[in-house]
């Protein structure tokens, strides 16, 4: 089955410049801005220009240089941030949230870094 993408949300809005966003990189393919709601002292989403709703659509669909460029962009923000733990960093985790079970509020691509404190065991267990 196709993808369904909507072009009318809000990240596709960020990529065209009809909504304003703190941006910490831009390259051909891939940009990168401040969360709107940090959960942590570092907290940036990093997002393909194309229209992929998710990480399967990407995987599946983008081209070689798109993903080639977008992992990257995501190495390149762990080091900028300082988090790089081979490198005297503290670490940092990445969120790539998917469809309904994932929790995914924002329906394109995003991979959330977060860093600056430390983060916690990964998943709480639901009751
Ligand atoms: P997710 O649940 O993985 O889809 O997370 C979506 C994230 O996007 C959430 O952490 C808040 C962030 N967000 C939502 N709207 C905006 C916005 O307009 N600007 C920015 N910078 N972030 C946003």
């Amino acid at each position: 089955m196709p993808y369904e993408y909507d072009e009318e949300n809000i990240f596709a809005k960020i990529i065209r410049h009809e909504i304003p966003n703190d941006t910490v990189m831009e390259t051909e393919y891939t940009l990168a801005f401040r969360d709107i709601t940090p959960q942590a002292p570092e907290h940036i989403l990093v997002i393909p220009k194309g229209y992929y709703v998710n990480y399967d659509h990407f995987a599946q669909e983008a081209t070689d240089p798109e993903i080639l460029d977008f992992t990257r962009v995501i190495g390149a923000i762990t080091h900028a941030i300082g988090a790089t733990p081979g490198n005297g960093g503290e670490g940092y985790r990445l969120i790539a949230n998917a469809g309904r079970n994932g929790v995914q509020e924002v329906p394109h691509l995003h991979v959330h870094i977060l860093g600056g404190r430390p983060l916690g065991r990964m998943l709480q267990r639901a009751e």
